[in-house]
């Protein structure tokens, strides 16, 4: 069984093709999509027609939660500029995913952690910013869960690619690909940090299991013509998502 893990589109169309393409070059039994699809100043409503029509197994994150929200309330920017340009049916799609799946009776998916999709499975983000948590946060984040006592937990949300593995049986693997669609950014949540993959590319991450029911993972990096996703951003207002885009760092 080989899952291919994505998440944190963010509505860039030219990464997503690039990590699907790459995705068929090697083989997938399966792709999964962990959410933040579509917000962002790129490509919101062609990004939703593809995902639409690929029907992979797709869970919510908070973005499309913030831009389902914009029905009520003007939110942020990158919400607003997605809910303004997707249809009514897009709107629909998104509010219908669940915000965790599990698949293979093993893999647990979800947006951040099991029971927000706000705060990072695999991050701690302290007064001084944020810094890898530790095996034993994350397994306290997991307890309780339906990702305790699953061989292989896939998360995003950070967009920074990281693998760790918990310390007590059963051993589970928690994955983080990384985001295919916004390298770095900064936020406010809890205190003010900022993540940065220090690469424009793409991210992704293939996990096979073997016959004794371990993973082997790669977390992969895809070129692609990102200068034309900060063009577009600039294009729409957005000089940060620019830099952020075309350099990999905050
Ligand atoms: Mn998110």
């Amino acid at each position: 069984m080989r899952i291919a893990a994505m998440s944190d589109i963010h509505g860039n169309l030219p990464a997503l093709n690039a990590v699907l393409a790459d995705i068929a070059r090697r083989g997938a039994d399966l792709i999964v999509n962990g959410g933040d699809i579509l917000s962002g100043p790129l490509w919101p409503r062609e990004t939703a027609d593809l995902l639409m029509a690929l029907q992979l197994p797709t869970i919510a994150g908070n973005h499309e939660r913030q831009l389902l929200h914009c029905a009520e309330v003007a939110g942020g920017a990158s919400d607003l500029f997605a809910y303004e340009e997707t249809t009514a049916a897009q709107r629909a799609w998104l509010g219908a995913l669940p915000a965790s799946l599990a698949l293979e009776g093993c893999v647990q998916v979800c947006h951040g952690r099991p029971d927000s999709d706000l705060d990072y499975l695999l991050e701690t983000v302290e007064a001084a910013g944020s810094r890898p948590a530790t095996a034993i946060e994350v397994a306290g984040r997991l307890a309780g869960s339906a990702g305790q006592g699953a061989s292989l937990v896939l998360c995003g949300h950070s967009h920074l690619p990281r693998t760790l593995q918990l310390p007590q049986a059963p051993h589970t693997l928690c994955v983080n690909p990384g985001s295919v669609g916004l390298p770095a950014f900064d936020d406010d949540h809890i205190a003010f940090h900022i993540h940065q993959t220090g690469t424009p590319h793409a991210r992704y991450a293939l996990c096979e299991r073997d016959a004794r029911n371990g993973w082997t993972v790669a977390l992969i990096a895809v070129a692609y013509d990102w200068q034309s996703a900060a063009d577009r951003a600039n294009r729409n207002g957005a000089a940060d998502w620019a830099r952020w885009l075309s350099t990999g760092l905050a």
